[in-house]
């Protein structure tokens, strides 16, 4: 038996249901840091999410604006390009729909590109930030997000490839077409779904 297939048997017997584990990944209870660039130092006081684009209203949220928005809790599965999985996060945060419902999405809008420091930014159809999963995190594992892991607030997008998921969030920009983001540029796949497949283009 090669490595995926032990560790596949390994996450069964741990009670993982197979059917949550994507092909070519394996379980690791680490969670590697991967991401472009210094860590920023994000100050929260001064920190704004800005939502901007096609909406009715821009808004700048401080961290007060956002959490007032409403924040939930779930468990979920990471799934990353370089093949780990880390199974059974705990986030909390705000939902994504909730912030683009403040800002209220105009009907052409159909794509999404969501920003960070160090001119990281990645795309996204519309509805896949609109999905139930999809956060504005302000916390994991019941404490704040650590800075390498995008702490104090990034997004989470727990569907698609941990690369679609934005750590030190500064803004959502609404459009009515697709433009790639930083590894979408460099040969990513445009929409990343990991029970799928698709890593590259
Ligand atoms: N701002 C920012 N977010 C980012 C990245 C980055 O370089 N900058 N890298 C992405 C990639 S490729 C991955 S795999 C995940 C890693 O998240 P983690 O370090 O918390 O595991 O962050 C994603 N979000
Ligand atoms: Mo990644």
């Amino acid at each position: 038996m090669g490595f995926f297939d032990r560790n596949r048997a390994e996450a069964v017997a741990l009670g993982i249901d197979p059917a949550r584990i994507p092909p070519g990944q394996y379980r690791t209870e680490r969670w590697p840091v991967l991401h472009e660039g210094p860590v920023p130092a994000v100050d929260l006081a001064s920190w704004r999410l800005r939502v901007w684009g096609l909406v009715e209203q821009e808004l700048r949220l401080s961290y007060d604006d956002l959490v007032a928005l409403g924040e939930v809790e779930l468990t979920t599965d990471l799934h990353c390009v370089t093949k780990w999985s880390r199974f059974d996060t705990l986030w909390r945060g705000v939902p994504i729909a909730a912030v683009l419902d403040a800002a209220g999405v105009r009907p052409s809008a159909t794509h999404t590109l969501t920003h960070a420091p160090h001119a990281y930014a990645t795309n996204l159809p519309l509805a896949d930030l609109l999905a139930p999963g999809s956060l504005v995190a302000t916390s994991v594992d019941g404490g704040p997000i650590p800075p390498e892991h995008g702490g104090p607030v990034r997004t989470l997008v727990p569907h698609l490839y941990l690369w679609k998921s934005v750590k030190w969030v500064t803004g959502i920009q609404v459009l009515d077409h697709d433009v790639p983001g930083y590894w979408e540029a460099r040969g990513y796949h445009d929409r990343g779904d990991p029970f799928q497949e698709q890593r590259y283009r």
